[in-house]
Parts: C-alpha cells; sequence; structure tokens
C-alpha cells in the first residue's frame, strides 16, 4: 500500500465520527416511558420515531413481563418485579405487538413511523 493512498485512507477514517454525528437522528436519544399499572399497559398504543427507546416501568405489585407477539417480535423482559423496568430501542420503522406473557390479556402495540 502506498503511503498516498494510507494518508487518504486515514484521513477518511478521522472525518468518519463527524459523519456519524451528522448522520444520527434527531430523536437518537428519545425515550418514551410504558406505565404498567392495574394489569394494563399506559398508554396500551403508542407512536414513536425510529430510534427511540420504550422504558416499560411496572407500578403493580404483582409482576409483570414485556414479550413480543408476531414473526419480528424482539421483546422478551425477564419477570419485573414492582418499580423494575425494562428497555429497549426501536431503531426502525414497523408495527409491534407486545403481550405480557404472564397476563396475556395485557396487550400493546408500538408504531414506529418517521
Ligand atoms: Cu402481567
Amino acid at each position: 500500500m502506498s503511503a498516498l493512498s494510507l494518508r487518504c485512507i486515514t484521513r477518511r477514517l478521522a472525518a468518519l465520527p463527524l459523519a456519524l454525528l451528522l448522520c444520527a437522528p434527531a430523536s437518537a436519544a428519545t425515550q418514551v416511558t410504558v406505565l404498567i399499572h392495574d394489569y394494563a399497559f399506559e398508554p396500551r398504543n403508542l407512536v414513536i420515531a425510529p430510534g427511540t427507546e420504550v422504558i416499560w416501568k411496572n407500578a403493580d405489585a404483582v409482576p409483570h413481563n414485556i414479550v413480543g407477539v408476531g414473526a419480528d417480535a424482539h421483546l422478551r423482559s425477564p419477570a419485573l418485579d414492582q418499580d423494575d423496568s425494562y428497555r429497549s430501542r426501536f431503531p426502525s420503522s414497523g408495527e409491534f405487538d407486545y403481550v405480557c406473557g404472564l397476563h396475556p390479556h395485557m396487550q400493546g402495540h408500538i408504531s414506529v413511523r418517521p
């Protein structure tokens, strides 16, 4: 490898963090909380931008968990005791259904839209 091409690569690598920073969506740091209260997810239907992190917090005295439903389900939390929380980021657009695996009548939905 010539010194010229090495210098070129080095320069491009140096510019990479700035490029990543500029490309990062403005919503990357956004967090939204879903409260688990009285055997229900509040809000039950959530609309968020890609990159948003969802935090489920259990306010009930009984354990609950978060289990994704469907082919592309990626959600699976451990059982959450009272005041425990679970977080998951949604990097891309899509529709995501989930339930509490311990009480399947508890259902929630997340729409990820730009
Ligand atoms: Cu539950």
